[in-house]
């Protein structure tokens, strides 16, 4: 069996999400190249220690810069936070590291570019960690378009709402902060919105937004892991610079409509990733909450049974499902990632680039850009002109 030694930047929540994937993939992709769990590398040496241990890795290190230089890694993982994405990345493909990052790539669609530049210039595989790509109701919806099931497609409608920062005393976290996240709401979960839009739907060519920071001010944190954090009672308060709610809406290039909400203030949703999309000849409703499962609906049923129908998309549907369970037993949320790495290394095996590769991340990364512009400026941007 093939390996590839695995070196990754980020230990919290993704970090943990990714750990996860390069040990479970091995059990349950026996064909696939084996990723071996070299070097985990964080900030605090106690931390990466923890999570070395916890995680499975051999090794762990604070310096992301000996890691990169290191003969024996192939592969570089970056899930730490995104104003760390473009020095690593380029830095990576430069030592002629494969590299695969957390969505968004970067802080803005200039810096996606150079890192796009660099992976291609280097020659290297590289890709986006789209993960809701991989659920088994989206690889659904998928087929169906793609089969032209739902005839020609005239709406997308997609919401990504949670609440987790709904307290005002919730602390000043990096996800909140403009120069580390890049954007809020629209870049954390709206990113993950257009990438499934773009994937089932084609290019989106124009977009107008609208944005709000509910909360300006929040405690500063004295400690954060994840999406959790503390602060201090007497703590000291700083600016929230980024968008709490971004809607936008948009043109696609074949012709259809699209609506797009991202909040973190949608009180009682704690993850709510959602789409419906319609067709002349049907659509579907996709529900992260119930990944495994499409709703869907044909105008050829007969009149006495229309409506819409929940398809187990588990079996036989989607190209994973003979790796898991028995017809009908689901899977879950950590199962998305390591099915984008049997992706990633199938891109190794059939030689050529993984999808979705940096190429995906620069095109959300412009729509992002075409959103935020045109907030600014309270008028239509045509994604291309950017
Ligand atoms: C937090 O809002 C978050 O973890 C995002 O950063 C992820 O990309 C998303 O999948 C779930 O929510």
């Amino acid at each position: 069996m093939k390996k590839m030694n695995v070196g990754m930047i980020g230990y919290k929540f993704m970090g943990k999400a990714h750990s996860h994937a390069y040990r479970d993939l091995p059990m349950f992709f026996p064909k696939s190249i084996k990723p071996i769990m070299k070097v985990i590398c964080g900030r605090d040496p106690l931390g990466v220690a923890e999570a070395a241990t916890q995680f499975g890795w051999e090794e762990y290190t604070t310096d992301w810069k000996q890691l990169i230089e290191r003969t024996d890694i192939d592969l570089i993982d970056i899930n730490a936070p995104s104003d760390v994405h473009k020095e690593i990345a380029i830095a990576a493909a430069k030592a002629g590291k494969h590299v695969f990052c957390e969505k968004p790539l970067a802080l803005t669609l200039a810096d996606s570019r150079e890192m796009l530049k660099a992976v291609e210039g280097a020659g290297v595989k590289h890709m986006v960690g789209f993960n809701y790509r991989f659920t088994p109701a989206v690889m659904l919806a998928k087929k169906l378009i793609d089969e032209g099931r739902l005839g020609d497609i005239y709406h997308f409608r997609g919401w990504f709402l949670q609440d987790w920062v709904i307290d005002p005393n919730f602390p000043l976290v990096w996800r909140l902060q403009k120069e580390v996240a890049g954007s809020g709401s629209l870049g954390d979960l709206g990113a993950h919105t257009i990438d499934l839009a773009h994937y089932l739907l084609g290019d989106i060519s124009d977009v107008i937004g609208m944005n709000e920071t509910f909360i300006k001010e929040r405690p500063l944190p004295s400690n954060m892991t994840g999406l959790s954090a503390t602060s201090e009672q007497t703590s000291e308060k700083g600016p929230v610079t980024v968008d709490d709610a971004t809607l936008f809406m948009a043109r696609f290039a074949n012709g259809a409509l699209g609506s797009f909400e991202a909040t973190r203030f949608a009180t009682g949703h704690r993850s709510t990733n959602s789409f419906e999309i319609n067709g002349s000849k049907g659509s579907v409703i996709f529900d992260f909450e119930r990944m495994n499962e499409l709703q869907v609906y044909f105008t050829d049923d007969k009149d006495d049974v229309q409506g819409f129908r929940r398809v187990l998309a588990t079996d036989p549907a989607h190209a994973y499902s003979e790796a898991w369970w028995p017809a009908g037993h689901t899977i879950g949320y950590e199962h998305t990632f390591i099915h984008s790495l049997v992706e990633l290394m199938a891109s190794f095996e059939e030689n050529r680039q993984p999808i979705p590769s940096f190429v995906d991340g620069v095109k959300c990364q412009q729509v992002l850009e075409a959103v935020d512009l045109s907030i600014e400026k309270r008028q239509w941007i045509r994604v291309s002109d950017l």
